[in-house]
């Protein structure tokens, strides 16, 4: 209800709250607070999986891709398996990064990843990332990517990836997209 071209309209409607609240605004105030807190280290989760950070690297103006990490836990006694992410763009495909002999990197799409039980599976810059493609704007560092992970054990997972600034790591460029 707050979304995209909404914003200043939203902050309006925050304003009239805290006047129609009157001497509560010492509870609004907190309220705001946490929603305006900090979302590092956010998690999902759903029976034994927990996803830890889920990111995507801000873009520039006119990129057609942008590249998504998490981190998986399972708790369980049982390997799951991400399957799929769901998210509004035409495509979105997860992809590993191959460096071959000449010291080139590539991405090649992956069917799935792999979460054995009791372990963590990370996806990070330059090893297995989630590929939103067919960007028509940019991400745009302090948003949010909506989505869901689909697992073959625990099923959908609703998550939202918060868009950061590009790191040290560097973009996707030259990477064969
Ligand atoms: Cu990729």
């Amino acid at each position: 209800m707050c979304g995209g071209a909404g914003h200043s309209s939203c902050r309006r409607g925050r304003v009239r709250a805290a006047e129609v609240n009157g001497g509560d605004g010492m509870r609004w105030l907190l309220l705001v607070g946490l929603l305006a807190a900090p979302a590092w280290g956010h998690e999902f989760g759903s029976g034994a999986l927990t996803v830890g950070h889920p990111y995507a690297v801000a873009t520039v103006p006119g990129a057609t891709v942008g590249a998504g990490y998490l981190s998986v836990t399972n708790a369980g006694a049982e390997a799951d398996r991400l399957l799929a992410v769901k998210a509004d763009f035409p495509r979105v495909e997860m992809h590993a990064t191959e460096v071959d002999a000449a010291g080139v990197a590539r991405m090649a799409a992956v069917g799935s990843v792999e979460v054995p039980a009791g372990a963590t599976v990370a996806l990070a810059p330059q090893g297995t990332h989630v590929m939103f493609m067919g960007l028509t704007a940019p991400l745009v560092e302090g948003g949010t990517v909506p989505a869901v992970l689909v697992f073959e054990r625990a099923g959908e997972v609703a998550v939202e990836f918060n868009v950061e600034a590009r790191g040290a790591a560097g973009g996707m460029e030259g990477m064969g997209h």
